[in-house]
């Protein structure tokens, strides 16, 4: 990560049915008739295609934020303070709190994955996200981040343990983008090359990010969707356009 600002896409991923704790907590707080988002920030708007899950970090505390008439989003409080300086509530630096709840609650919950093949995921647990960076909310895309890809497996193999539905994290890894290196799954083929079989190990899991990042960036091609056979480059700036005017994102910095 370099000095100056980073550029994300915000996505808009709308709850569709809450995990029961979730809907306990909330139902006092939010009408009826009102549409909830959880707002991940990517850096791979490209990718967004290949979305399996929605992770939240299971000790880390969200607000639910109330963003307009019958529009409220699910992150960390300190993103919802830099959003409200860039457009997102109606007042600058003045964000609305209904409620606040710790990610675990979330665990389970069905929500809408924008422009993904996979047109309804599960929001599900993993230790590794940060509550300093971004929403707090990290979209899981398996074919193409290490990190996705190895939480993925790890909640498959122990579904009992995290206490989800094998079926939720068993969804097919679609191929997205091709490169020369690593093929078209480039996450998959990092992790097994790299011998990285658990979350745990952070030290290759930053190398294999690091890897996966300038390979797909620099030298890969769009093999899924619209803008299959365009450049990454090319493609990216695209796709989060498309995201933008169809309102399932916006731009996020910080
Ligand atoms: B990326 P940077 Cl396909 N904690 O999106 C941990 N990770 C977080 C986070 C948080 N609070 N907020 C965002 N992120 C992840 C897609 C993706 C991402 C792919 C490949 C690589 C990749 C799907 N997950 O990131 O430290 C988000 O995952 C590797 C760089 O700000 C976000 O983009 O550079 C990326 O980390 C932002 O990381």
């Amino acid at each position: 990560e370099g000095a100056g600002p980073q550029e994300y896409t915000a996505l808009k991923l709308k709850v569709l049915e809450w995990a029961p704790d979730a809907e306990a907590a909330l139902k006092q707080q939010i009408p009826e008739d009102s549409s909830v988002f959880f707002v991940p920030a990517t850096l791979r708007a490209e990718t967004i295609y290949g979305q399996t899950s929605c992770f939240v970090g299971p000790k880390i505390k969200y607000g639910v934020f109330k963003v307009k008439n019958n529009e409220y989003f699910v992150i960390t409080d300190r993103a919802a303070l830099n959003m409200s300086y860039q457009g997102v509530f109606p007042e600058n630096g003045i964000v609305d709190k209904v409620a606040e709840v710790i990610g675990s609650t979330f665990v389970g919950t069905l929500v809408n994955a924008p422009l993904s093949i996979h047109k309804e995921v599960r929001i599900l647990p993993m230790e590794s996200v940060l509550p300093t960076k971004g929403t707090g909310v990290v979209t899981c895309v398996p074919s193409d981040s290490p990190d996705d890809y190895v939480a993925t497996m790890d909640l498959a193999k122990k579904a009992d343990y995290y206490r989800i539905k094998k079926e939720w994290v068993d969804l097919e890894i679609l191929p997205l983008i091709q490169t020369p290196s690593y093929g078209s799954l480039t996450a998959k083929f990092l992790v097994e090359k790299l011998k990285i079989s658990s979350p745990k190990d952070t030290k290759q899991l930053a190398v294999a990010k690091e890897l996966a990042y300038k390979e797909g960036f620099y030298q890969g091609v769009m093999c899924y969707g619209e803008f299959s056979g365009d450049k990454v480059e090319v493609a990216k700036p695209k796709v989060k356009q498309q995201l933008l005017d169809s309102w399932n994102g916006f731009a996020y910095a910080e």
